[in-house]
């Protein structure tokens, strides 16, 4: 049989004048893990838009095509154009799971959640010819699953090949994310085992790891069993985590013995109120301050995340918040206008309240304000969040956030870091069209690791 597998990008990603490193930074893990439940003999391609043309003149059997809700629209003019060639399509992913009867319209069978029960019991009622409209996830479990085809995955165009998710889903329920509507119906935070996950690790290529998992921490008996097999293995890596599991006792500590050398914290905002009002409690009365100051001792650089928009929020926040993130000396921070997803709760309460003001899927990016702000206008919310990344970007800004560093050498690693994140964009889109990223993997593995120095593993020891 012959498959092929999308990843439709945004149409940012694919703007044929500017080409953003993020879009080159990690490979379609979700399609490499649903893969695997194919035939050896079957002839599969994986097309990732984001890094390449997808190729429309084959004559596959099959189509499989992952849809996210800012690629829906790509996602399914695809569907449609196979479909009315006559092949069969198959659509998965969060935005079909959000909105099943909109993905229906353009799919000969849909996904609802996580694939790997529906998948193989698609691909048994395929073979005999009678594959089912729709497959719903009900049992979650990642033990004994087939190894996922990172043959299929062209490495050399991005950044970060090695990136590994070995959980799935979060323990907890913050109003606006997505994970309790795609595990709806089954459980929604669930592990490998220790050993499958540090077998997968094994075989990964190189140093550098980027594990995107939700809260890799979230189970802490799972975590620290891995960061105990991680130990020696010689990786840097990075990852997301909470505030919460920063403050843990020695968690942390076991995390940088084994190569955590910079770590994605969801901050989202200063204010309990609104954390209270998004359900986002485990970051309640936590001491941001001492998470920031407890990584930064131990050589872990920080991704601080935050969201603007929520419903205390006025038009000074961007400026507190850019202040308190330059002041506490954060590398590196990722802004987003508060967005609800459908099929979260925040969306709920937006639709209820009658504060949705677009159903345009591409607006739904983190960029443009989709409901009503409660304490501002929407355009004052739009216009804070680009200046909350041109201030926190700025030069001035980060030689102040890197003078809160203690030692020359971390002093350089941050700026080095910042600075090729966000201060050399014109040279990414030159990196990526000679189609040379993976080629600046050694100088990323460098400045995690701190120029070879070991200077986190120094410090526990
Ligand atoms: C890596 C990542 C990216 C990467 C690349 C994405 C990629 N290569 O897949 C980059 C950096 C490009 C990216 C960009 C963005 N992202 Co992003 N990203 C992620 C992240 C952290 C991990 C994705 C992943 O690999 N998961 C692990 C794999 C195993 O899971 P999976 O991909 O979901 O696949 C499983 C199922 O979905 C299902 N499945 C998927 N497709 C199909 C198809 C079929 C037929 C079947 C049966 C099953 C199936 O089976 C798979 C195995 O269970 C997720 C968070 C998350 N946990 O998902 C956010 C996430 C997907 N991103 C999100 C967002 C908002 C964005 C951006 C808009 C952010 C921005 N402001 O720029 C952009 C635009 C994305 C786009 N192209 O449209 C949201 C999506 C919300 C939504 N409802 O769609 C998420 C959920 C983050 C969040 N918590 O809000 N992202
Ligand atoms: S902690 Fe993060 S991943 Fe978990 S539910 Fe909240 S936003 Fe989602």
């Amino acid at each position: 049989m012959k498959v092929k597998m999308i990843l439709p990008a945004l149409t940012e990603a694919i703007s044929p004048h500017w080409r953003p490193i993020k879009y080159s930074l990690f490979p379609p893990l979700g399609l490499a893990t649903i893969a695997a439940f194919f035939q050896l003999d079957d002839e599969i391609v994986i097309q990732d838009e984001h890094i390449e043309a997808i190729d429309l003149e084959d004559e596959p059997d099959l189509v499989v095509i992952q849809v996210y809700i800012t690629s829906a629209y790509r996602a399914y003019e695809l569907a449609d154009y196979y479909r009315q060639r006559g092949i069969y399509v198959a659509l998965g992913g969060l935005h079909v799971t959000a909105l099943p009867e909109e993905a229906s319209l353009h799919a000969d069978t849909i996904f609802i959640g996580p694939g790997e029960d529906t998948w193989p019991q698609f691909l048994k009622h395929w073979q005999v010819g009678k594959p089912e409209k729709v497959y719903v996830s009900r049992e979650r479990s990642l033990i004994d699953l087939p190894k996922i085809r990172r043959d299929l995955i062209k490495r050399h165009l991005y950044l970060v090949p090695n990136s590994i998710v070995v959980s799935r889903g979060c323990p907890h329920h913050c109003d606006f994310c997505y994970k309790e509507s795609f595990f709806k119906g089954g459980k929604s935070f669930y592990t490998e085992t220790v050993d499958r996950a540090l077998e997968e690790i094994a075989e990964l290529p190189g140093r550098h790891l980027f594990f995107l998992d939700d809260h890799l921490f979230g189970d802490t008996r799972f975590a620290s069993g891995l960061f105990d097999g991680m130990k020696g293995m010689g990786r840097v890596w990075q990852a997301a985590g909470t505030v919460h599991a920063v403050l843990q006792p020695n968690l942390l500590e076991k995390a940088v013995e084994s190569g955590l050398r910079s770590l994605f914290i969801g901050f989202e905002t200063l204010n309990s109120t609104n954390l209270r009002q998004q359900h986002k409690y485990h970051n309640l009365n936590r001491d941001y301050t001492e998470a920031i100051r407890r990584l930064h001792d131990l050589g872990v650089m920080i991704n601080g995340s935050f969201v603007f928009g929520m419903d205390e929020d006025d038009e000074t926040v961007f400026d507190r918040t850019v202040e308190w993130a330059i002041n506490n000396g954060i590398e590196t921070a990722t802004f987003h206008i508060l967005t609800p997803y459908p099929g979260t709760d925040l969306y709920q309460r937006m639709a209820t309240e009658n504060r949705l003001t677009s159903d345009n899927w591409d607006l739904y990016d983190t960029r443009h304000v989709v409901f009503q702000p409660n304490k501002m206008t929407a355009e004052v919310l739009e216009a804070g969040y680009l200046c909350a990344y041109r201030d926190f970007y700025r030069w001035n800004a980060i030689f102040q956030s890197v003078s809160t560093k203690n030692t020359w050498e971390q002093k350089l690693r941050h700026l080095i870091y910042a600075g090729a994140w966000k201060k050399f964009e014109f040279l990414w889109d030159l990196i990526i069209r000679a189609e040379q990223v993976n080629k600046v993997l050694p100088m990323l593995e460098s400045v995690l690791d701190g120029f070879g120095k070991k200077s986190a593993i120094a410090i526990i020891a």
